[in-house]
């Protein structure tokens, strides 16, 4: 007698035969006669092993970061308030995965590889902000004068990805910028954001980064794990 594919349902309607779960994740099942199944001696593994905490990113140039460094140690004499993000992490978030398993990642990055990702652009970082405001910020940021289109777009297509992956849908709207700073309890700093003036600074955006953030004593480490070039 051949295998049989079918569904769970189905397999539990053919109380006589014996079904082996093959993997895949996909809810399909085979059907073997007794004498021809194979038991395994341990459990199969219940879930895909962990490839850890991930997002997707635009990293800033070098160029970027020194040039905005500089402005902001002239538009924040002050020093930068709050926690600040070291220079080394700036990047855009385009979409926050958190935990990620193995077979998550295969179909994020498969999905990423087939997306329109769209031709290579240029965006400009302009004037301080603050989530949720100035007057209580909890987290300082730099906006987007130019690009701000094409980051939504490229962000809506990771979202696309995600779904795809499994993730559950992003329930906030994206809102593009950069954080350089997180303030814990928040803080009213809306003067200094007022008198800061925008940044103007130029760059190529020329790829999306699959980042594996480790955490740990000290600011997380940053592993660019894939990299998707716009073209
Ligand atoms: P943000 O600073 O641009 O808002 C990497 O950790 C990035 O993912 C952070 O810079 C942050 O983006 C975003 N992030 C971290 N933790 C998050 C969470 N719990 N929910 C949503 N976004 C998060």
């Amino acid at each position: 007698m051949s295998a049989l594919m079918c569904n769970r349902r189905t397999a539990l309607r053919l109380p006589k035969l014996q079904t082996l779960r093959l993997g895949g994740g996909n809810g399909a099942c085979c059907v073997v006669p007794p004498s021809r199944a194979y038991v395994p001696r341990a459990p199969l593994p219940m879930t895909e092993p962990r490839v850890g905490r991930l997002f997707l990113g635009v990293p800033l140039s070098e160029q970027l970061r020194d040039a905005l460094g500089e402005h902001l140690g002239r538009a924040l004499p002050g020093g930068v308030p709050g926690r600040a993000v070291v220079p080394a992490n700036w990047h855009l978030t385009l979409r926050f995965l958190g935990e990620t398993d193995a077979e998550q990642h295969r179909r994020l990055v498969e999905a990423l590889e087939g997306a329109p990702l769209g031709p290579r652009f240029s965006m400009v970082l302009g004037g301080l902000g603050a989530f949720p405001r100035a007057r209580r910020a909890g987290v300082l940021w730099v906006g987007v004068d130019e690009g701000a289109a094409e980051l939504k777009r490229v962000a809506a297509l990771a979202e696309d990805a995600a779904r795809h992956a499994g993730f559950a849908a992003e329930k906030k709207p994206f809102s593009p910028h950069l954080t350089i700073s997180r303030l814990n309890p928040p803080r009213d700093i809306e003067a200094a954001v007022a008198a800061a003036p925008p940044f103007g600074g130029r760059m190529e955006v020329g790829e999306v980064v699959l980042f594996r953030s480790h955490l740990g004593s000290g600011p997380p480490r940053y592993e660019a794990l894939q990299r998707f070039a716009l073209r």
